[in-house]
C-alpha cells in the first residue's frame, strides 16, 4: 500500500468508510477535478439538476444511512443549496457539503474569479455556512488536512448536523499520508462519568417507580440520537401508554398495544387531552425543542412532570437540568436497571383510543364517492408494508399522515421544524437511494467491487433499528410542494430510483388556504399535467426494467383499484398516482392547528377559543 494518497482520494474514502455509497451534487467551477476521484473510491455519483434538490436529496440520505455527502460549485452552487442544508441543521440530518474551492494561490491574490462577489473575499461563503453547520475544514495545508478531514465527518455523525468542507482547486491532488485512513474514525460516544451517570439513573428511575399515571412521548430527534431502538425498548418494557409527535412517528413499533398515536395537543385528538394534562410523569424521548414549540405550542402536557431526554442532558420537572450526560449510555443503564415488578400498573388501562382498531372500524369508502381528507391518510395505510420508507410533504400530507397505521420495521419522514416545500420530492429521491444502497450491501451476493482496496463495505445506520427493508420508498406530496422541485423527478428517473409517489392534487395550497385566503388568489397555482412529467424528465416509458406507471384516481372506488394494481404494489421503478381531493378539504387535525396559528398570527397568547371563530377570520 502506497504511504501517499492524493487529498481528494483521502476525503472520498474516509467518506465511504463511514456509508456514503452515493454522493448527490452538481459539478462546476471549482470541483470539477475532485469529481474524477469519486467513482474510484467506490462511490456512485447521482449528479443532480440543481443544487437544492442534491442538498434535499443528500438530506434524505442521511436520514436513512447516518451520513450523507454533497459536493457543490463555490458560490453560485453552495448558496443555491443552504435552504437545504438549513433544514438539514434544524432538523439533525448528517450531511457533508463538500465546496470545491478557487487555488489557494488565486484566492490569496484576492483575484476577481467568476462565481464570487468580485471583492477579493473569499471567506463569505465560508462564514455564512458556519452558521448552519458544526464544524468546517479548509484543507489549505496536506500536513493538517486528514486529520481536520477526520475530525470534520467524525462531528456529522456523531452530532447528526451538516458540516462544511471547502477543498481548494489546487489543493486536490496533493498527497497526503495514508496512515490514519488504515483505522476507522472514531464514531465512540463518550462515555458517562459512573458516579454521575448512577445518581441520574437512580433518581430517574425513582420517578418512574413512583409515578402513578406516566405516558411516553418519542419525539423525531430520537432517529438522530442514535437511540431509536432504546426509545422502543423503553415503550415495551414499561408497557406506558405512548405516543409520538408527528416529527417522532414511525420511530417505535406502532403495532405495540400501547401505542396510541400521535399526540399533538390541541390539533391531536380530543379524548386524550385531559387524560394527558392529567399524567403525573411524561418521558420525552428526543424532543425537539425544551419549550414544546410545536403542535400549536400545547404538545408537552405539563413540564413540572416531564423527564427530558436531549443528546446531553436531561432534564427533569422543566427545572432541574443535568448536562454533559450522554443519552444513549443513560438509556441503556436504565434499561438494565428497571425493575419490572416496581412499574405502575394501570388497572383499568386508560381508554386512549387505538389507531389499528379506528381504521378496522371505518365504515367502507362508497366507491363513486370524492376521496376525503379526514379517512384518506388512514385507509391508504393498508398498502403499506414491513420495510417500506413513507415521507410527507408539509401541507396536508404532513398533517394527514400523523393517522398513518404504520406495520412494524417502516421509516416514516415527516419535517419537524422546517417545513420548507419541495424538500420531500429531493429527500424521496436520497431516500430511496439509500435504501438501495442498504439493500445492495446487505446482499452477500454483492461484495464491494471497489477498486480501492482502503474502502471497506459499512454497516447501515445506527440510526435506525430498522433492518427490513421492502425497497419501496413512498411519498406523499401536495400539488404546489411538487411543483417547487420537480426537476428532482429527473433525478430519481435519471438513477433509475424506485419511487411511489401519491400526488395529493386538490388545486393549489390547500394549507394556505385554511390559514388565511381560503378563496385568494395567492393561494392558487398553474395546474400541471403531472402524469405527463416522466415523459418531460425523459423516462423510457417502455422500460421494463425501470417501469413507469402513472395513474389518477378521482373517486375511491378508483383509487383502490389503482392500489390493487400489481405494478403499483410491486413498485419497481417510477409510480405516479395523482389523487384529486378538494380545495377546500383537510383533515380535522390541521383544521385545529391552523386554527391556533391563526390566533397567534392575530397576536392573540390565550388558550384555544372557538375553533371556528378563528377559522372564519383566517379565511
Ligand atoms: C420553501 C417554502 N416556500 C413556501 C412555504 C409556505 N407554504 C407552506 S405549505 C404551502 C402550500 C403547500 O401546498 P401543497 O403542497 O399543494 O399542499 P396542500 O396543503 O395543498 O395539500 C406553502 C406555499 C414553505 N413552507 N416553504
Ligand atoms: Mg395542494
Amino acid at each position: 500500500m502506497s504511504e501517499q494518497i492524493d487529498l481528494a482520494a483521502y476525503l472520498f474514502t474516509r467518506l465511504r468508510q463511514l456509508g456514503v455509497e452515493s454522493i448527490h451534487g452538481v459539478p462546476g467551477d471549482y470541483n470539477l477535478q475532485a469529481l474524477d476521484y469519486i467513482e474510484p473510491a467506490g462511490i456512485n455519483w447521482i449528479g443532480n439538476a440543481n443544487e437544492l434538490n442534491a442538498g434535499y436529496a443528500a438530506d434524505g440520505y442521511g436520514r436513512i444511512k447516518g451520513i450523507s455527502a454533497l459536493i457543490t460549485a463555490f458560490g453560485v452552487g453552495e448558496l443555491s443549496a443552504i435552504n437545504a442544508i438549513g433544514g438539514a441543521y434544524a432538523e439533525m440530518s448528517p450531511v457533508v457539503h463538500i465546496v470545491g474551492a478557487p487555488p489557494l494561490p488565486a484566492q490569496n491574490a484576492r483575484a476577481c474569479l467568476h462565481h464570487s462577489l468580485g471583492d477579493g473575499n473569499f471567506r463569505i461563503f465560508a462564514e455564512m455556512y458556519a452558521k448552519l453547520t458544526v464544524a468546517q475544514a479548509n484543507l489549505t495545508d496536506t500536513a493538517t488536512a486528514p486529520s481536520m478531514i477526520d475530525n470534520t465527518l467524525r462531528q456529522c455523525v456523531l452530532q447528526s448536523r451538516p458540516v462544511y468542507i471547502e477543498l481548494p482547486t489546487n489543493m486536490v491532488s496533493q498527497k497526503v499520508s495514508t496512515r490514519s485512513l488504515k483505522f476507522p474514525i472514531d464514531l465512540t460516544i463518550p462515555h458517562n462519568d459512573e458516579g454521575f451517570e448512577d445518581a441520574e439513573v437512580e433518581l430517574i428511575l425513582a420517578r418512574i417507580y413512583a409515578s402513578k399515571q406516566p405516558f411516553i412521548i418519542v419525539d423525531g430527534f430520537t432517529a438522530a440520537l442514535g437511540i431509536t431502538a432504546e426509545a422502543d425498548e423503553l415503550v415495551r418494557v414499561t408497557g406506558f401508554p405512548t405516543s409520538t409527535t408527528s416529527f417522532g412517528k414511525g420511530i417505535v413499533n406502532e403495532t405495540y398495544p400501547n401505542f396510541h398515536g400521535i399526540y399533538a395537543g390541541e390539533a391531536g385528538k380530543q379524548v386524550y387531552r385531559p387524560w394527558a394534562e392529567s399524567c403525573d410523569l411524561i418521558l420525552r424521548i428526543g424532543p425537539l425543542s425544551s419549550k414544546g414549540g410545536k403542535g400549536g405550542f400545547t404538545t408537552i402536557p405539563n413540564p413540572k412532570y416531564t423527564i427530558d431526554f436531549h443528546r446531553n442532558s436531561v432534564e427533569i420537572g422543566g427545572t432541574n437540568s443535568f448536562t454533559n450526560v450522554h443519552v444513549k449510555p443513560l438509556l441503556r443503564k436504565i434499561l438494565n436497571r428497571i425493575d419490572k415488578s416496581k412499574l405502575p400498573r394501570y388497572d383499568p388501562y386508560p381508554d386512549l383510543g387505538n389507531p389499528r382498531q379506528q381504521l378496522e372500524a371505518l365504515a367502507p369508502a362508497q366507491s363513486d364517492s370524492a376521496i376525503d381528507q379526514e379517512t384518506f391518510w388512514q385507509r391508504i395505510s393498508t398498502c403499506f408494508r414491513e420495510g417500506d420508507i413513507i415521507l410527507t410533504e408539509t401541507g396536508t400530507p404532513s398533517i394527514g399522515g400523523r393517522d398513518f397505521v404504520l406495520p412494524p420495521q417502516t421509516t416514516l419522514i415527516n419535517s419537524g421544524i422546517w417545513l420548507s416545500i419541495g424538500y420531500m420530492l429531493g429527500a424521496s429521491q436520497g431516500a430511496a437511494c439509500a435504501q438501495r444502497d442498504i439493500i445492495h450491501s446487505l446482499n452477500p451476493t454483492n461484495p464491494p467491487s471497489l477498486s480501492n482496496p482502503l474502502t471497506t463495505p459499512t454497516p447501515p445506520s445506527p440510526r435506525s433499528s430498522q433492518r427490513t427493508f421492502s425497497g419501496r420508498t413512498i411519498l406523499f406530496i401536495g400539488d404546489g410542494s411538487l411543483q417547487m422541485t420537480a426537476q428532482s423527478l429527473s433525478d430519481t428517473i435519471r438513477n433509475k430510483l424506485p419511487l411511489t409517489i401519491f400526488l395529493i392534487n386538490n388545486d393549489g395550497y390547500t394549507i394556505e388556504r385554511f390559514i388565511h385566503g381560503m378563496r385568494a388568489p395567492y393561494n392558487d397555482i398553474q395546474p400541471w399535467n403531472y402524469l405527463l412529467a416522466p415523459q418531460y424528465f425523459g423516462a423510457d416509458l417502455e422500460s421494463v426494467e425501470y417501469p413507469v406507471v402513472t395513474r389518477c384516481a378521482k373517486n375511491w372506488g378508483e383509487l383502490f383499484e389503482v392500489v390493487e394494481q400489481k405494478e403499483v404494489r410491486e413498485s419497481k421503478g417510477l409510480t405516479i398516482v395523482e389523487v384529486r381531493m378538494g380545495r377546500e378539504d383537510a383533515p380535522d387535525a390541521l383544521v385545529k392547528l391552523v386554527a391556533g396559528a391563526a390566533r397567534r398570527n392575530s397576536g392573540a397568547t390565550g388558550p384555544a377559543g372557538s375553533e371556528e371563530k378563528a377559522i372564519k377570520a383566517a379565511g
